[in-house]
């Protein structure tokens, strides 16, 4: 066959759209939101005439308004062996373990996503991946029943398989293929009304944990979110309250800052929705799994930076959680204790808190080391942003959707390695990507200016 190859990049592209456009159809709510992000996006490019150049630079002015990720569960290792395969298609890799059990949620996961900056500019969309731990499941007949509930089902189409089967054989998918696969694995993540279960046996679920409900008694792994990016989070909370969309009661991660750090993220509370149970046809009842999120993305940070941030933020928590009525008192603290995190790129930069990319300048000749170089305008640099998750506040966002009864405290260690079993492969280190980035850019950069001894910079880039 002589078809044309179809990049990876584009089939997550088509992808991405093909999964927007579903969730848009069926959770009229987002939709809504989608609007109103919409609003507040213009609002802020009309009162920062700035803003749109600076976003121009980045790269990022196109993607404004276009989906940043989704999230799903899936309850056997096999599934999720079976996902990082179908993923791959797309060019999306795991990136990050992520540990949820002290957040009291049965689960371990990891981002499907792009990794090469040039491909999370094509299409930035990844999915956050959670994987069912039954032995975190409290009862051993629930436990065994679980497994055997979950044996029972195929998440992914015989067509599908195939095709990633011949992706695999081929090294790529021709133009008809890559339609065909998209048609094929959004099946996977449809959310489907009928329970594989009884009413009796959901309840029982939902009683042990909301969550392990969601992710046992269905038919699949219903993509559980959308995110869309903002410029102004801050705004869209408020107008989610005020419109009635039913937001959390917090937005999560870092305060609002003059240098935007890491990712900050809030979501309105899942929709409840009619389920049928089997059993008996009369048998009705509902199910609160699908919701949406915006998120606004800051630099990564350095482990050094990212310490600091752990700390300042459990901190706060100590000092003063976050709790009903008392959200504005929590922002205050939030914002107060991060007084003590560095607010602008220059000192961030020095104080070795954050990844940076470095290009050349305006300015033609170079002489000197980086920091005379970045002083003369030779070379710039600017944050590479994060492209990662927050464990605690994914927690937060797990638990703000599962309704009452999502908080459980649970005895269990991080395992990276059962879950790395499970996957059939190793998770990327996140941190390592942002070092490699910011030290390659360092050494092109200095390359493209004719600088050519080594600087003590380019040495420590990676650290
Ligand atoms: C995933 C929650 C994690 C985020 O943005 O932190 C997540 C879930 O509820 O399944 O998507
Ligand atoms: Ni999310």
């Amino acid at each position: 066959m002589t078809e044309t190859h179809v990049s990876a990049d584009t089939i997550r592209s088509l992808f991405s759209a093909a999964m927007t456009q579903m969730y848009r159809d069926e959770v009229p709510r987002y939709l809504e939101m989608t609007r109103i992000v919409g609003e507040i996006d213009g609002d802020a490019l009309a009162r920062d005439s700035a803003l749109e150049a600076r976003l121009r630079r980045s790269g990022a002015f196109d993607l404004v308004g276009v989906e940043r990720h989704g999230a799903i569960r899936v309850g056997r290792p096999e599934e999720l062996a079976g996902l990082r395969r179908l993923f791959s298609v797309m060019g999306m890799y795991p990136v990050g373990y992520y540990d949820l059990s002290p957040a009291g949620v049965p689960v371990h996961s990891t981002c499907f996503r792009p990794v090469e900056a040039a491909s999370l500019r094509r299409c930035p969309f990844r999915i956050f991946t959670s994987l069912l731990r039954p032995e975190l499941i409290e009862g051993e007949d629930l436990r065994r029943e679980a497994q055997e509930i979950l044996s029972r089902r195929r998440i992914f189409t015989p067509r599908c398989l195939h095709l990633v089967e011949l992706f695999e054989a081929n090294g790529a998918l021709g133009e008809a293929q890559a339609i065909e696969f998209v048609h094929e694995a959004l099946h996977t993540f449809r959310w489907r009304a009928e329970a594989t279960v009884t009413a009796g046996v959901y309840e029982a679920y939902r009683k042990a944990h909301p969550l392990v409900a969601d992710v046992v008694c269905f038919h699949g792994p219903h993509i559980n979110h959308l995110t869309l990016p903002t410029l102004d989070i801050d705004a869209v909370q408020t107008a989610l309250g005020e419109r009635g969309l039913d937001p959390k009661s917090i937005v999560e991660g870092p305060p609002q800052r003059e240098f935007p750090i890491l990712l900050r993220q809030t979501s309105f509370k899942a929709i409840a929705e009619p389920v049928r149970f089997a059993g008996r046809d009369d048998a009705r009842g509902e199910h609160r799994a699908r919701f949406g999120e915006i998120e606004q993305r800051g630099a990564a940070l350095t482990a050094k930076g990212r310490a600091l941030y752990d700390r300042l933020l459990s901190e706060t928590l100590a000092a003063n959680p976050p709790r009903d009525g008392a959200v504005t008192e929590y922002m205050a603290e939030l914002k107060r204790r991060f007084a003590a995190f560095p607010d602008d790129a220059t000192t961030v930069r020095a104080e070795g808190l954050a990844f940076f990319r470095y290009a050349p300048g305006d300015k033609k000749s170079a002489h000197g080391d980086v920091e005379t170089l970045l002083r003369d305008g030779a070379l710039r640099a600017e944050p590479i942003t994060y492209e990662d998750f927050l464990p605690v506040s994914a927690a937060g966002i797990f638990q703000s959707n599962l309704g009452e009864g999502g908080r459980r405290e649970l005895s269990a260690f991080a395992n990276r390695e059962a879950f790395e079993h499970a996957l059939g492969a190793k998770v990327a280190d996140e941190m390592a990507i942002y070092a490699h980035e910011e030290k390659a850019s360092l050494e092109r950069a200095l390359e493209a200016l004719g600088v050519t001894e080594r600087s003590p910079m380019t040495e420590n880039a990676g650290r």
